[in-house]
């Protein structure tokens, strides 16, 4: 098949891995929908995928992955950058030289027998000045697929790239799907991703977390511009002024579902809509009027489907309705539909459990035993969701009032507070940690530290990266610069539960950010930074739930915890040597005098 480019250095690269691999074709995508649908055709013809319910799911497949393929794998994903210190003490590094060898032995001939797919893909609208070119190529039709809902795909991509090098290299190599021999390698220097060995999309969709976050973290840094695994959110109220948040949390602390709250009651009736620019990731830079200017450079969302339904996140599930890929959710036999834990409290009686067994879904679920897998996900387009902003598209993105740090603490952190100043706020989220819970492998209730939530995303040396963030600040009028907040979702009482609804309710709290952000309301300075005044949270309409009194207590500020806090902060910084910024220690120790 023709190339779909002259671009030089494209094609000598392509032929280069084309001599590495071996394949027996090559097919470019260029994005119709002619060519995707022989590609759905195709994949349907091998078992690759499962085309389901027609007038349930219209234009929606199953897949599932292989048992020993069903997640990101953190220990196996490499930063290449030539010197050690330059991945820092939070990723593994590997020397680039050794790293190529390594997965160039895996990969070779490794096509043979297959067809290579060249995906050319935007990161952004296309031609936004934000946005930027990748070419994927792959040996899977699932990633293809996924790539189209996922990314901008196609020849558009390649004519406003023209003949500029400016492009990410991307190589996915399914091989045996061999546990033992799957590296997730990254080459910042060489804008590069090599991925062998996986068909999990974390590790294949190249464009996400190996490029939008690993590699365009460390573009951002040298020019001058942030990648950052946050959501984007604009919240409108009654007059119709849409104002954006950009949200950071680790896993399993809601992210999705903030990016598409629904209004609690009082507030959908006064008038007030949020709006969803982005659920994962965002590309930040500072516009001509000295603010800053996010996009969401993906155009779907790949979510995770357990705990979503109704109630959590009726706005994920619309986008679920049509045009989705499903991987590793069980199946309804009965009418060709799909399930998860969570979905509704009806597991289908004749139901194929996530590895391909049929099983009784209530007996089985009876036995303790998931029907779907706990990481099991949705690849949705971005346009089915039924809050999305108007401003996805917007080529200059939008404008960013706040920046906002969360995890998931039982008695440390009050359910919001300010930062004083950038700086600080540089530090709470250079101090964001997470208590595991029972989802995830492990003891419960351990503190792990995840740095703006990017602790495995960060393409090059934490300490650079927080560097990067002071001197972004600097480049910022303090009046235009976002303000920076942490919240808590997570305060428990002591007999152990939760003090706050959170979900929609949280929209109360991000009230409270924009009141401040627009100086209209007065805050309490403590040892950690502004505290509301429980007056000023919003709680009408949670009588029963919330009162002032228990308000009070998710925002008070134990001294003593946040004393033994400050240890582990010291600990954890300790690692980055002379990479830890002085204005980060320095903050330390003003938290450190504060709580005296
Ligand atoms: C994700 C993640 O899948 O952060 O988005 O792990
Ligand atoms: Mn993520």
């Amino acid at each position: 098949m023709a190339a779909l480019t002259q671009n030089k250095s494209i094609l000598s690269w392509i032929d280069e891995k084309v001599e590495l691999v071996k394949p027996d074709k090559i097919v470019w995508i260029d994005g119709s929908e002619e060519q995707i649908e022989a590609l759905r055709k195709e994949a349907c013809s091998t078992g690759e995928l499962i085309k389901l319910n027609e007038e349930l799911l219209p234009d929606c497949y199953y897949h599932r992955t292989a048992v020993n393929d069903v997640a990101r794998v953190e220990d196996r994903t490499l930063i290449c950058s030539k010197k050690e210190e330059d991945a820092g003490p939070t990723n593994h590094w590997m020397d680039p030289e050794k790293a190529y060898k390594m997965v160039y032995d895996i990969a070779r001939d490794s096509y043979k027998g297959r067809t290579m797919y060249v995906i050319p893909y935007s990161m952004g609208p296309i031609g936004s000045p934000l946005a930027k070119a990748g070419i994927e190529l792959t040996d899977s039709i699932y990633v293809v697929l996924n790539m189209c809902i996922m990314t901008r795909v196609g020849k558009k991509v390649l004519e406003v790239l023209g003949d500029s090098n400016d492009w990410v290299r991307g190589l996915h190599c399914k091989c045996d799907i061999d546990a033992e021999k799957r590296w997730i390698c990254q080459f910042p220097e060489d804008n590069t991703i090599i991925s062998v060995n996986s068909g999990y999309g974390g590790n294949v969709l190249l464009g996400k977390k190996c490029f939008a976050l690993r590699i365009a973290s460390y573009q951002g840094k040298n020019e001058g511009w942030q990648a950052e695994h946050m959501l984007i959110l604009g919240i409108e109220n009654p007059k119709g002024e849409v104002k954006y948040i950009c949200a950071a949390f680790p896993s399993a602390c809601g992210k999705t579902n903030l990016a598409m709250l629904i209004p609690p009651e009082g507030y959908r009736k006064k008038g007030y809509k949020v709006w969803c620019v982005g659920d994962d990731i965002s590309w930040i830079r500072k516009g001509k009027d000295g603010r800053l200017y996010a996009i969401n450079p993906e155009n779907g969302f790949f979510g995770v489907a357990p705990g979503t339904n109704e109630k959590s996140n009726p706005n994920a599930l619309a986008s679920t309705k049509k045009g989705t890929i499903f991987t590793n959710v069980a199946r309804n036999l009965d009418d060709n539909t799909v399930w998860w834990e969570g979905l509704d409290k009806n597991p289908p009686v004749n139901a194929e459990e996530w590895t391909g067994n049929k099983v009784n879904g209530p007996e089985y679920k009876a036995e303790g035993k998931n029907l779907a897998h706990p990481n099991s996900r949705f690849t949705a387009p971005a346009v089915n969701c039924p809050c999305i902003s108007s401003e996805f598209e917007n080529p200059e993105g939008v404008p960013i009032s706040a920046f906002v740090f969360g995890g998931r603490r039982a008695k440390l952190a009050p359910l919001v507070y300010q930062s004083r100043d950038w700086n600080h706020g540089v530090f709470v989220g250079s101090i964001m940690a997470s208590e595991t819970t029972a989802a995830a492998a492990g003891a419960v209730g351990v503190v792990r530290r995840d740095p703006m939530a990017m602790l495995p995303f960060c393409g090059y040396n934490m300490g650079d990266y927080w560097k990067h963030w002071i001197e972004i600040g600097k480049t910022l009028d303090p009046d235009k610069a976002p303000k920076i907040f942490n919240v808590n979702w997570f305060r428990k009482d002591d007999e152990g539960n939760f003090m706050w609804p959170g979900f929609g309710d949280n929209l109360r709290v991000l009230e409270w950010i924009l009141k401040r952000c627009d100086g209209e309301v007065d805050a309490k300075e403590t040892a950690i930074g502004y505290i509301p005044y429980a007056k000023d949270i919003n709680i009408e309409g949670l009588e029963g739930e919330v009162s002032l009194e228990s308000l009070e207590s998710i925002l008070d500020v134990d001294k003593s915890l946040w004393a033994n806090e400050t240890d582990g902060i010291a600990e954890f910084y300790q690692k980055f040597g002379d990479k830890l910024p002085k204005e980060l220690a320095d903050e330390l120790d003003t938290l450190k005098a504060n709580l005296k």
